[in-house]
């Protein structure tokens, strides 16, 4: 507790630190909401960053500033026409300048910027609801397309590179093989039976029908904020896996989190399912802002990602079960087999429209 309190005091530029408590409910790292007795700035976000999963925090800052700072001056120069309102949560320095600060335990502390007036949800509540989901994305997208990828350090080696979690996923098995329930037994089959198409995105990327542009990482619902007022989409939270990547796996992991109406944490996986009519509401919401730079290649590989990134995180969560949950926070004992199950039942639903679903994508294309 104390070291909240001295972390919040060091990260505060004015008044005094009210009160620290836990924020949002991010797997990785330590997310507070500061609140200060200061009128202009009310609260800020303080994260203690999860360094065991990102070995140079300090680059994630640095990829978070460079980004900020391009989204940033586009801002201004587009503000005088824009549609709405449009934040970027914003990294603020310490007392003494520094992006981040190591505390006397060696952790690693950052704050950025709270976005007020906002609302963030767990699950897509309607069409409406999508539509503005899809176009936050685009936004965001739009805002970093002419931001170079080599300006981004790869924080996060291997990170949505599916081949490589079905290696490790491999390895894991070979070395801890698990008892075999109901439950792993459909889990290892399901991988076993869909491992020859793991390559899909990345084969096309070093065939170049695919490039590295800045991604954002993890577009899930959760970090697509809401303004009450208008209902309109107005910021992208939680940059730090901000990286060179496929948007590919923005656009498939945004599609994953907002189109299963049971949400990510559900136990009841059994009932999981994709829903088309909210896919094609965030692709319409989507290409509406970011149609403009997409290439052809770029559409012929959108059924694949709308597919293989939530089989991906059932591996990952899988994985991570079988490794005695070393990477995911959990909340109760198979929490990690529970959340690969149902990314694997998402996956099969969509396998299962994939008519449907290419043929949405070919009509908005
Ligand atoms: C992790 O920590 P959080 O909740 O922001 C994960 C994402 C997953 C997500 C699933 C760095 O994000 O890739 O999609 O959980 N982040 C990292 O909820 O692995
Ligand atoms: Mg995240």
């Amino acid at each position: 507790m104390e070291i909240l309190f001295s972390a919040a005091d060091r990260f505060k530029a004015k008044g005094t630190v009210l009160d620290v408590r836990p924020h949002g409910n991010g797997n990785i790292h330590d997310t507070f909401l500061v609140s200060l007795d200061f009128p202009e700035t009310r609260c800020f976000i303080l994260q203690r960053v999860n360094t065991r999963v990102f070995g140079r925090p300090e680059l994630v800052t640095a990829n978070i500033r460079t980004l900020t700072d391009h989204v940033g001056k586009r801002l201004e120069r587009e503000a005088p026409n824009s549609r709405q309102r449009w934040e970027i949560p914003r990294i603020l320095p310490d007392r003494e300048g520094s992006d981040h600060w190591i505390a006397p335990d060696g952790s690693f502390w950052r704050a950025m910027s709270f976005i007020e007036s906002a609302r963030s949800f767990e699950t897509v509540q309607g069409a409406e609801h999508a539509l503005e989901v899809g176009y936050g994305l685009g936004t965001f997208h739009r805002l970093i397309h002419d931001l170079p990828a080599e300006r981004l350090a790869d924080t996060l080696r291997g990170f949505h590179v599916t081949p490589h979690y079905l290696q490790r996923f491999e390895s894991v098995l070979a070395a801890r093989p698990p008892g075999l329930s109901p439950e792993i037994r459909y889990a290892l089959k399901f991988v076993e039976d869909r491992k020859a198409g793991v390559g899909v995105l990345e084969d096309a990327r070093t065939r170049n029908r695919l490039r590295l542009r800045p991604i954002h990482g993890d577009p899930k619902v959760d970090n697509i904020l809401i303004d009450p007022e208008t209902a309109q989409a107005v910021a992208m939270i939680d940059l730090d896996t901000v990286k060179p990547g496929l948007i590919h796996t923005d656009i498939g992991d945004c599609l994953r989190s907002c189109c299963n109406p049971s949400g990510e944490e559900t136990q009841d996986w059994e009932a999981v399912r994709f829903e088309p009519d909210l896919c094609r509401s965030i692709l319409q919401g989507y290409l509406s802002t970011a149609g403009g730079f997409l290439t052809a290649d770029d559409h012929d590989f959108l059924y694949d990602a709308v597919r293989l990134i939530p089989f991906e995180l059932g591996l990952r969560f899988l994985t991570d079960h079988l490794e005695g949950d070393v990477y995911f926070k959990v909340r109760y004992p198979g929490h990690n087999l529970v959340r690969a199950l149902v990314q694997f039942k998402l996956t099969e639903s969509i396998e299962s429209l994939s008519g449907p679903l290419r043929a949405v994508l070919r009509e908005l294309r």
